[in-house]
C-alpha cells in the first residue's frame, strides 16, 4: 500500500497532538520536529523538507484557529495543504497538439522505470477518458525483447503498434507519425530506449527524436520506489532534454513516498500520472490533494468514488456518495453495489481508501462469488418496502424471504448483519470515530464476513 510507513509515522505524531487541548508554540515545534524526521526517513529531499517544515511552522504558529477545528486539527489541515502544494496542488492533463497533426507523447526514462507498460496503460486511458485513437511506436530498438513487449501489451489492450524492427529510432518516430496521420490515429506514444544510467549517447538520441517530431509532451517515467534516485534522474533528464511532466510508477510498492513528495518541488515539473500496479489498467491521474490525504491516513474517499463512477455511472455514484454521507443507504443500494462490486478492484484496494480501515487485514481477501449470488437472491426476494426499511423485517417476513431465495433464515440474518455493519461504517467514514472504525476493520478481517459495496 502506497505511503504506508510515512503515513504511520505522521499518524503517530498527530495522535499525540490530538491528545492535547490547547497547543502551545512548543507543542507545534516539537510535532514539526517529528514530521521533519518522518519526511527525511521517507527519503524526501532534505531541502524540500526544510522548506516544508518552515512553511508549516510559520503558518501554524501564527494561525488563527478556525472555530470548527481544534488546534491539533488546524495543524493537520495546514500540513495537509502544504503536502498538497508540494505535489503541485492541481492535477494535470496531457498536453495536446493544437495544430491539426496528431499529438506526440514521448516516454523517456531509465531502464525498468516502466515506460513500455505505463505508456500502453496511458494510451488506453486516453482512449477511454478522452475518446482518443492512440498509436504506440516502438523506438526502443536495442533489445529485440522491447519491441516484442510493446507488441504484446498493445495486443492485450487492442492498441495498434508501429514498429520497423531494429532501425533508427529517429526515423521510426517520424514514420510512426506519418502512419498515424494516414490511419486516423490522433495521438502517438513513443516508447523510447532507457539505460541503466544516464549517458550522453542516450540523451543525444532522445534529443534527436525530440528535434525530429517536436513532441507535445515529454513524459519522464520514474520508479517511485527508488526515492531520491528518481528525483536525481528527473533533474538530469530535465536539464538535458527538457521534460514537460512526470509519470510516477510502482506507487503501489512505495511505502515511503520520497519521490512523490520531492519530484515536483525539485524540478518544478508536474507529476501527471501514477502507475499503481502491474495490471494494464493500473494507472491513475495524479491528484495531489488525494495523495496528501492518503499520506495523512485520512483515506481517499474521492478516489473511491471515482472508481465507483467508472463501475456504476456518474450520477449514480454521486447519489451513492450523498447517501453514504447522509447515512441513507438502503438494501436496494446494497444490491446495486453488489453488481458493480466486481469492477471496483480488490477488497484490499478498496479498504485502503477508507479512512481508518486497516487494509492489511483484508489482504488477499477474495470476493466470494457464491455468497454474492446468495445475497443478491435474498434481497431480490424482498418487497421494495422491505428493501427500503429493513427494520420491518420480523421473523415471519424473514422466513418468507428465506424460502423465496432458497436459503435459511440464518443467511438472511447474516446479510442483514453485514448490511448493518456497512451502514455503521459509512456513518463512521464521515463522522469522527476513526478509531472505532479501525477496530471494526480488524474484526471484519477475522470474522470473514466481508461487508462490501462502497
Ligand atoms: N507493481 C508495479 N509494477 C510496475 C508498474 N509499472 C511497471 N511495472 C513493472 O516494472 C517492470 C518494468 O517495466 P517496463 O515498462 O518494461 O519498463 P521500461 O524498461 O521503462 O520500459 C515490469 O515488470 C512492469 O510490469 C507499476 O506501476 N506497479
Ligand atoms: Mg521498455
Amino acid at each position: 500500500m502506497a505511503f504506508e510507513s510515512l503515513s504511520d509515522r505522521l499518524n503517530n505524531v498527530f495522535k499525540d497532538l490530538r491528545g492535547k487541548g490547547r497547543l502551545s508554540e512548543a507543542d507545534v515545534k516539537s510535532a514539526m520536529r517529528e514530521v521533519r524526521m518522518a519526511l527525511l526517513e521517507a527519503d524526501v529531499n532534505f531541502k524540500v523538507v526544510k522548506d516544508f517544515v518552515k512553511r508549516v511552522n510559520e503558518r501554524a504558529v501564527g494561525a488563527e484557529v478556525l472555530e470548527s477545528l481544534s488546534p491539533a486539527q488546524m495543524v493537520i489541515k495546514i500540513v495537509n495543504e502544504e503536502l498538497c502544494a508540494l505535489m503541485g496542488s492541481e492535477s494535470q492533463r496531457l498536453n495536446m497538439a493544437t495544430s491539426g497533426r496528431p499529438t506526440v507523447v514521448m516516454l523517456v526514462g531509465l531502464q525498468g522505470a516502466g515506460k513500455t507498460t505505463n505508456g500502453a496503460k496511458l494510451a488506453a486511458l486516453v482512449r477511454k477518458s478522452q475518446n482518443k485513437r492512440p498509436l504506440l511506436a516502438a523506438c526502443d530498438v536495442y533489445r529485440p525483447a522491447a519491441i516484442q513487449q510493446l507488441k504484446t501489451v498493445g495486443k492485450q489492450l487492442d492498441i495498434p503498434v508501429f514498429e520497423e524492427g531494429p532501425g533508427n529510432p529517429v526515423v521510426i518516430a517520424e514514420h510512426a507519425l506519418d502512419w498515424a496521420k494516414r490511419h486516423g490515429n490522433d495521438i502517438v506514444f513513443l516508447d523510447t530506449a532507457g539505460r541503466l544510467h544516464i549517458d550522453e549517447t542516450l540523451m543525444e538520441e532522445l534529443l534527436n527524436i525530440k528535434a525530429a517530431v517536436q513532441p507535445d509532451e515529454i513524459l519522464l517515467v520514474v520508479d517511485a520506489m527508488t526515492g531520491q534516485d528518481a528525483v536525481n534522474a528527473a533533474t538530469a533528464f530535465d536539464e538535458k532534454l527538457g521534460i514537460t511532466g512526470v509519470m510516477l510508477t510502482k506507487l503501489d510498492g512505495d511505502a515511503r513516498g520520497g519521490a512523490a513528495l520531492s519530484v515536483r518541488a525539485v524540478t518544478g515539473k508536474p507529476i501527471k500520472f501514477a502507475g499503481t500496479g502491474e495490471k494494464l489498467d493500473a494507472i491513475e491521474v495524479f491528484h495531489p490533494d488525494r495523495m496528501a490525504s492518503r499520506i495523512l491516513g485520512m483515506g481517499d474517499v474521492l478516489t473511491l468514488i471515482e472508481r465507483a463512477e467508472a463501475a456504476v455511472d456518474e450520477k449514480k455514484a454521486a447519489e451513492l456518495a450523498e447517501k453514504l454521507k447522509k447515512n441513507r443507504f438502503t438494501l436496494s443500494d446494497y444490491l446495486e453495489q453488489m453488481d458493480s462490486m466486481a469492477n471496483m478492484g480488490s477488497l484490499e484496494d478498496i479498504a485502503g481508501m477508507i479512512p481508518g480501515l486497516d487494509a492489511k487485514a483484508l489482504s488477499g481477501a477474495q470476493i466470494d462469488e457464491k455468497a454474492l449470488a446468495r445475497q443478491k437472491a435474498i434481497i431480490q426476494s424482498m418487497t421494495l418496502r422491505e428493501r427500503e426499511n429493513p427494520d420491518i423485517l420480523n421473523s415471519s417476513r424473514k422466513r418468507r424471504i428465506a424460502a423465496g431465495a432458497g436459503v435459511g433464515v440464518v443467511d438472511v440474518n447474516r446479510l442483514l448483519k453485514q448490511y448493518d455493519l456497512m451502514r455503521t461504517m459509512a456513518r463512521q467514514m464521515t463522522g469522527k470515530g476513526a478509531k472505532k472504525l479501525r477496530r471494526m476493520g480488524l474484526n471484519m478481517g477475522r470474522g470473514g464476513g466481508l461487508p462490501f459495496g462502497f
